[in-house]
Protein backbone atom coordinates (compact mmCIF):
# COMPACT_ATOMS: atom_id res chain seq x y z
CA UNK A 1 0.00 0.00 0.00
CA UNK A 2 1.48 3.41 -0.83
CA UNK A 3 2.07 5.52 2.38
CA UNK A 4 1.25 9.03 2.39
CA UNK A 5 2.07 10.86 5.72
CA UNK A 6 1.18 14.51 7.64
CA UNK A 7 3.55 15.47 9.20
CA UNK A 8 2.71 18.90 11.76
CA UNK A 9 -1.18 16.96 11.91
CA UNK A 10 -1.98 18.96 15.25
CA UNK A 11 -2.24 22.16 13.66
CA UNK A 12 -5.12 23.09 11.52
CA UNK A 13 -3.25 23.00 8.06
CA UNK A 14 -2.58 19.06 9.34
CA UNK A 15 -6.21 18.39 9.98
CA UNK A 16 -7.22 20.21 6.79
CA UNK A 17 -4.55 18.27 4.84
CA UNK A 18 -5.74 15.19 6.59
CA UNK A 19 -10.05 16.01 5.70
CA UNK A 20 -8.49 16.17 1.83
CA UNK A 21 -6.51 13.24 1.91
CA UNK A 22 -9.51 11.07 3.39
CA UNK A 23 -10.73 12.13 -0.37
CA UNK A 24 -8.12 10.63 -2.75
CA UNK A 25 -9.49 7.62 -4.31
CA UNK A 26 -6.40 5.70 -5.35
CA UNK A 27 -5.95 3.15 -1.91
CA UNK A 28 -3.36 4.69 0.20
CA UNK A 29 -2.47 4.20 3.76
CA UNK A 30 -2.42 7.72 5.76
CA UNK A 31 0.42 8.45 8.75
CA UNK A 32 -0.01 11.19 11.12
CA UNK A 33 2.84 12.81 12.90
CA UNK A 34 3.04 15.11 15.54
CA UNK A 35 6.35 17.88 14.28
CA UNK A 36 8.40 16.00 17.11
CA UNK A 37 7.59 12.32 16.42
CA UNK A 38 9.58 10.15 14.29
CA UNK A 39 8.62 9.82 10.79
CA UNK A 40 8.37 6.20 9.27
CA UNK A 41 9.57 5.57 5.86
CA UNK A 42 6.84 7.34 3.47
CA UNK A 43 6.48 7.63 -0.18
CA UNK A 44 4.81 10.92 -0.08
CA UNK A 45 5.28 13.07 2.79
CA UNK A 46 3.23 16.26 3.64
CA UNK A 47 4.60 18.96 5.95
CA UNK A 48 2.06 20.88 7.70
CA UNK A 49 4.39 23.00 9.53
CA UNK A 50 5.39 26.87 9.76
CA UNK A 51 8.66 28.32 7.88
CA UNK A 52 11.27 27.07 10.73
CA UNK A 53 10.23 23.70 11.65
CA UNK A 54 10.28 22.96 7.82
CA UNK A 55 13.83 24.79 7.61
CA UNK A 56 14.68 21.84 10.22
CA UNK A 57 12.67 19.22 9.42
CA UNK A 58 12.58 19.41 5.38
CA UNK A 59 16.39 17.72 5.12
CA UNK A 60 16.21 15.64 7.99
CA UNK A 61 13.52 13.56 5.96
CA UNK A 62 14.86 13.60 2.46
CA UNK A 63 16.42 9.36 3.12
CA UNK A 64 12.95 8.70 4.54
CA UNK A 65 10.55 10.14 2.63
CA UNK A 66 10.33 9.99 -1.48
CA UNK A 67 8.41 12.45 -2.29
CA UNK A 68 7.74 16.02 0.01
CA UNK A 69 5.76 18.32 0.28
CA UNK A 70 5.93 21.69 2.33
CA UNK A 71 2.51 24.07 2.71
CA UNK A 72 4.88 26.46 4.30
CA UNK A 73 6.24 29.38 2.34
CA UNK A 74 10.18 28.33 3.64
CA UNK A 75 11.37 26.86 0.24
CA UNK A 76 8.78 28.56 -2.38
CA UNK A 77 11.42 30.82 -3.85
CA UNK A 78 14.01 27.95 -3.95
CA UNK A 79 14.64 27.41 -7.75
CA UNK A 80 15.55 24.25 -7.16
CA UNK A 81 12.03 23.51 -5.34
CA UNK A 82 8.74 23.50 -7.82
CA UNK A 83 6.35 25.62 -6.62
CA UNK A 84 2.79 23.92 -8.02
CA UNK A 85 -0.32 24.33 -8.87
CA UNK A 86 -1.47 20.58 -10.60
CA UNK A 87 -3.85 22.60 -12.70
CA UNK A 88 -1.43 24.87 -14.08
CA UNK A 89 2.33 23.78 -13.66
CA UNK A 90 2.83 19.87 -12.81
CA UNK A 91 5.42 19.53 -15.35
CA UNK A 92 7.48 21.47 -12.96
CA UNK A 93 7.41 17.87 -11.22
CA UNK A 94 9.73 15.02 -12.22
CA UNK A 95 10.70 11.64 -11.50
CA UNK A 96 14.24 13.05 -9.40
CA UNK A 97 12.04 15.79 -7.62
CA UNK A 98 12.15 15.37 -3.95
CA UNK A 99 10.88 18.59 -2.32
CA UNK A 100 7.87 20.32 -3.60
CA UNK A 101 5.78 23.44 -2.30
CA UNK A 102 2.41 24.45 -2.29
CA UNK A 103 2.04 28.41 -2.96
CA UNK A 104 0.49 31.54 -0.88
CA UNK A 105 -3.63 31.27 -0.82
CA UNK A 106 -3.59 34.49 -2.65
CA UNK A 107 -1.26 34.03 -5.36
CA UNK A 108 -3.50 30.84 -5.88
CA UNK A 109 -6.36 32.86 -7.01
CA UNK A 110 -4.43 35.00 -9.23
CA UNK A 111 -2.83 32.32 -11.02
CA UNK A 112 -6.21 30.15 -11.46
CA UNK A 113 -7.51 32.98 -13.04
CA UNK A 114 -4.52 33.81 -15.13
CA UNK A 115 -3.55 30.83 -16.69
CA UNK A 116 -6.73 29.92 -18.82
CA UNK A 117 -5.69 33.13 -20.56
CA UNK A 118 -2.49 32.23 -21.29
CA UNK A 119 -2.88 30.44 -24.49
CA UNK A 120 -4.79 33.56 -26.50
CA UNK A 121 -2.94 36.43 -24.68
CA UNK A 122 0.50 37.60 -23.12
CA UNK A 123 0.13 39.25 -19.94
CA UNK A 124 1.47 42.84 -19.82
CA UNK A 125 0.63 43.68 -16.54
CA UNK A 126 -1.11 42.91 -13.53
CA UNK A 127 -2.53 44.60 -10.70
CA UNK A 128 -4.11 43.38 -7.63
CA UNK A 129 -5.91 44.54 -4.36
CA UNK A 130 -6.62 41.53 -2.07
CA UNK A 131 -9.21 41.29 1.02
CA UNK A 132 -7.86 38.20 2.48
CA UNK A 133 -10.24 36.53 5.39
CA UNK A 134 -9.63 36.30 8.98
CA UNK A 135 -8.52 32.20 8.68
CA UNK A 136 -5.90 32.99 6.53
CA UNK A 137 -4.26 34.46 9.55
CA UNK A 138 -4.00 31.07 11.30
CA UNK A 139 -5.69 30.35 14.88
CA UNK A 140 -4.66 33.27 16.68
CA UNK A 141 -5.94 35.87 13.96
CA UNK A 142 -9.44 33.80 14.52
CA UNK A 143 -9.37 33.90 18.11
CA UNK A 144 -8.67 37.18 18.15
CA UNK A 145 -11.23 38.24 15.74
CA UNK A 146 -14.24 36.77 17.88
CA UNK A 147 -12.52 38.54 21.04
CA UNK A 148 -15.20 41.90 22.01
CA UNK A 149 -13.10 44.96 19.93
CA UNK A 150 -10.72 43.14 18.08
CA UNK A 151 -9.30 45.38 16.06
CA UNK A 152 -10.16 43.56 13.03
CA UNK A 153 -14.04 43.73 13.97
CA UNK A 154 -16.02 45.28 11.34
CA UNK A 155 -12.56 46.70 9.75
CA UNK A 156 -9.94 46.48 6.95
CA UNK A 157 -6.26 46.41 8.04
CA UNK A 158 -3.82 46.89 5.01
CA UNK A 159 -0.64 45.35 6.23
CA UNK A 160 -0.49 41.30 6.42
CA UNK A 161 2.97 39.52 6.72
CA UNK A 162 5.92 41.84 8.05
CA UNK A 163 6.46 44.57 6.94
CA UNK A 164 10.13 45.13 4.95
CA UNK A 165 11.99 48.11 4.35
CA UNK A 166 11.00 49.37 0.89
CA UNK A 167 7.22 49.72 2.49
CA UNK A 168 5.79 46.37 0.83
CA UNK A 169 4.82 43.61 3.02
CA UNK A 170 6.08 39.86 2.60
CA UNK A 171 2.69 38.83 1.65
CA UNK A 172 2.25 41.55 -1.52
CA UNK A 173 5.43 40.09 -2.72
CA UNK A 174 4.58 36.80 -2.65
CA UNK A 175 1.75 38.25 -5.17
CA UNK A 176 4.70 39.43 -7.09
CA UNK A 177 7.39 36.50 -6.98
CA UNK A 178 5.28 33.66 -6.63
CA UNK A 179 3.10 34.70 -9.53
CA UNK A 180 6.01 34.64 -11.95
CA UNK A 181 7.59 31.69 -11.04
CA UNK A 182 4.14 29.45 -11.37
CA UNK A 183 3.44 31.36 -14.64
CA UNK A 184 6.94 31.03 -16.02
CA UNK A 185 6.71 34.05 -16.33
CA UNK A 186 9.92 35.93 -14.79
CA UNK A 187 9.49 39.50 -16.24
CA UNK A 188 5.69 39.65 -15.63
CA UNK A 189 5.05 43.11 -13.93
CA UNK A 190 2.62 42.63 -11.07
CA UNK A 191 1.17 45.45 -8.81
CA UNK A 192 0.05 44.02 -5.30
CA UNK A 193 -1.63 45.23 -2.42
CA UNK A 194 -2.91 43.10 0.39
CA UNK A 195 -5.62 44.06 2.99
CA UNK A 196 -7.27 42.18 5.61
CA UNK A 197 -10.78 42.34 5.81
CA UNK A 198 -13.52 41.38 8.29
CA UNK A 199 -14.06 38.06 6.58
CA UNK A 200 -14.11 34.67 8.26
CA UNK A 201 -13.27 32.60 5.78
CA UNK A 202 -12.53 32.85 1.96
CA UNK A 203 -9.96 35.10 0.07
CA UNK A 204 -11.38 37.44 -2.67
CA UNK A 205 -9.17 39.34 -5.42
CA UNK A 206 -10.30 42.84 -7.59
CA UNK A 207 -7.52 42.24 -10.50
CA UNK A 208 -7.07 44.34 -13.42
CA UNK A 209 -5.02 42.95 -16.44
CA UNK A 210 -3.41 44.58 -19.50
CA UNK A 211 -3.01 42.38 -22.49
CA UNK A 212 -1.64 42.59 -25.72
CA UNK A 213 -4.23 42.82 -27.95
CA UNK A 214 -8.00 43.44 -27.35
CA UNK A 215 -9.89 41.84 -25.06
CA UNK A 216 -13.02 38.93 -26.28
CA UNK A 217 -14.94 38.63 -23.25
CA UNK A 218 -17.17 35.65 -24.33
CA UNK A 219 -13.56 33.75 -24.69
CA UNK A 220 -12.48 34.64 -21.91
CA UNK A 221 -15.77 33.63 -20.10
CA UNK A 222 -14.88 30.08 -22.01
CA UNK A 223 -11.78 29.91 -21.60
CA UNK A 224 -11.83 29.96 -17.37
CA UNK A 225 -15.01 27.92 -17.88
CA UNK A 226 -12.85 25.03 -19.43
CA UNK A 227 -10.36 25.40 -16.70
CA UNK A 228 -10.97 22.85 -13.88
CA UNK A 229 -12.10 23.92 -10.75
CA UNK A 230 -12.70 27.64 -11.97
CA UNK A 231 -15.76 29.09 -12.86
CA UNK A 232 -17.08 32.21 -14.22
CA UNK A 233 -20.59 33.39 -12.76
CA UNK A 234 -22.12 35.79 -14.58
CA UNK A 235 -24.30 36.88 -11.08
CA UNK A 236 -22.40 38.73 -8.16
CA UNK A 237 -20.45 36.03 -6.21
CA UNK A 238 -18.73 36.35 -2.69
CA UNK A 239 -16.54 35.05 -0.27
CA UNK A 240 -19.52 33.42 1.74
CA UNK A 241 -20.80 31.61 -1.74
CA UNK A 242 -17.32 30.16 -2.06
CA UNK A 243 -16.61 29.19 1.46
CA UNK A 244 -16.63 25.46 1.69
CA UNK A 245 -16.37 25.13 -2.40
CA UNK A 246 -13.68 23.53 -4.28
CA UNK A 247 -13.48 25.84 -7.00
CA UNK A 248 -12.41 29.26 -7.52
CA UNK A 249 -14.48 32.15 -8.77
CA UNK A 250 -14.74 34.82 -11.04
CA UNK A 251 -17.33 37.48 -11.32
CA UNK A 252 -18.13 40.61 -12.64
CA UNK A 253 -15.57 40.75 -15.87
CA UNK A 254 -15.87 43.97 -17.86
CA UNK A 255 -13.66 45.36 -19.77
CA UNK A 256 -11.77 48.89 -19.28
CA UNK A 257 -13.85 51.95 -20.74
CA UNK A 258 -10.90 53.50 -22.43
CA UNK A 259 -8.10 50.92 -23.31
CA UNK A 260 -10.18 47.38 -24.77
CA UNK A 261 -6.82 45.69 -23.81
CA UNK A 262 -7.73 45.71 -20.78
CA UNK A 263 -10.05 43.58 -17.95
CA UNK A 264 -11.49 43.84 -14.97
CA UNK A 265 -12.30 41.08 -13.11
CA UNK A 266 -13.44 39.89 -9.05
CA UNK A 267 -12.09 36.04 -7.68
CA UNK A 268 -13.19 34.87 -4.96
CA UNK A 269 -12.24 30.95 -3.66
CA UNK A 270 -11.74 29.01 -0.21
CA UNK A 271 -8.24 29.69 0.95
CA UNK A 272 -8.16 26.71 3.07
CA UNK A 273 -9.51 24.40 0.54
CA UNK A 274 -7.48 25.83 -3.19
CA UNK A 275 -5.59 27.78 -1.32
CA UNK A 276 -3.99 25.27 0.65
CA UNK A 277 -5.12 21.39 1.49
CA UNK A 278 -6.69 20.93 -1.44
CA UNK A 279 -4.19 21.94 -3.41
CA UNK A 280 -1.74 20.05 -1.04
CA UNK A 281 -4.06 17.18 -2.01
CA UNK A 282 -3.99 17.76 -5.22
CA UNK A 283 -0.03 17.89 -5.46
CA UNK A 284 -0.22 14.21 -3.78
CA UNK A 285 -2.84 12.67 -6.78
CA UNK A 286 -0.59 14.11 -9.07
CA UNK A 287 2.45 12.31 -7.76
CA UNK A 288 0.40 8.95 -6.34
CA UNK A 289 -0.58 9.15 -10.74
CA UNK A 290 2.80 9.69 -12.20
CA UNK A 291 6.00 8.45 -10.14
CA UNK A 292 4.90 6.38 -7.15
C1 LIG B 1 -2.80 35.01 4.85
N1 LIG B 1 -1.88 34.35 2.72
O1 LIG B 1 -3.93 35.08 4.40
C2 LIG B 1 -1.77 34.21 4.13
C3 LIG B 1 -1.90 32.78 4.55
N2 LIG B 1 -0.69 32.22 4.79
O2 LIG B 1 -2.44 35.54 5.87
Amino acid sequence: MKTVGIIGINGRVGQNVLSELNKVKTPIEIKTFGRNDEVTPLDIGILCTDNPVSRELAPKLKDRVRFLIDMSSEFRMDPHVPLVIPEINAHAITANTHLIASPNCTTTGLVMSLAPLRNFYQFKEVFFCSYQAISGGGKKLLDDFHTPGSYYEKNCVPLIGTLLENGHTTEDLKGLYETRKIMELPDLKVYCHTVRVAVENSHSLAVTLKLNAPADLPKIKQAWNNFPNLKYMESVYTPKEASGKKDTFICRLRQDVEDNTIIHYFVTFDNLLKGAAMNGRQIAELLLEKFV
